[in-house]
């Protein structure tokens, strides 16, 4: 039987955290007095904490002391934190769940591999952490995406070539990191943005077992 690595971006992947990381972000910028539409929060996916940060004060012509700057990351994540005490079970996003037990029905390697500092916390309230051989996050790294690194940790973790492993990822960066790497990039989400991805679904109920098995196989 082949085995093959199967790594997962956390947000907007198997959770749509997304709409947290907004609410969250808005908060400050309009305390700044920043426009923060959810076009804006398109750019944010994927990217860490720290740019996030940049790319809002940008947005504003705002210039900020690292004092200020480090008040605003705390007080972000804790707002973000907040969304997070009731998440459960329900926030997967759909038709994940049943290829994660297909993955682990036929013993194939399961990783994650994100650039949030708050995935294990996620993982837990929804019941999915299990599922996963290695976790590869936001304190793990340095560089973000679209450097490989967060992948080729994950890779290696699982001890399976970069080659042979398969990155499932909703932001442009992600799947260039992919690329990159050399890995098989499968966006998830719309091909208009997603089109550097070697396969594209517009989410994983698009996505046939067949199609996992081809993957397995190949
Ligand atoms: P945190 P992913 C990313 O997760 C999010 O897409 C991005 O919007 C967020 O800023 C980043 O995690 C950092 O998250 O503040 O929780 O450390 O998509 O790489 O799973
Ligand atoms: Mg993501």
């Amino acid at each position: 039987m082949n085995k093959k690595a199967f790594i997962f971006d956390l947000d907007g992947v198997i959770v749509d955290t997304a709409k947290y990381h907004f609410l969250a972000w808005q908060k400050i910028a309009s305390e700044l007095g920043i426009e923060f539409t959810p076009e804006h929060n398109e750019d944010l996916k994927g990217v860490s904490r720290v740019r996030s940060l940049d790319i809002i004060l940008d947005l504003g012509n705002i210039q900020a002391s690292q004092d200020d700057k480090n008040k605003w990351l705390i007080q972000k994540n804790e707002d973000y934190l907040s969304y997070l005490v009731n998440m459960n079970f329900s926030e997967i996003l759909p038709g994940v769940t049943p290829v994660l037990q297909y993955l682990k029905e036929n013993n194939q390697g399961i990783a994650l591999g994100s650039a949030s500092k708050n995935a294990r916390p996620i993982l837990e309230k929804t019941g999915i952490l299990s599922y996963f051989d290695v976790i590869v996050d936001g304190n793990d790294v340095t560089n973000a995406k679209p450097d490989p690194e967060v992948f080729l940790q994950a890779a290696n973790g699982l001890k399976i070539l970069n080659e042979n492993s398969i990155v499932f990822e909703d932001s442009v960066a992600g799947i260039q990191a992919a690329n990159i790497a050399g890995m098989t990039s499968i966006g998830i989400g719309e091909a208009s943005i997603l089109h550097e991805a070697q396969y594209i679904f517009k989410d994983f109920t698009f996505m046939d077992m067949s199609f996992i098995e081809s993957l397995i196989k190949k």
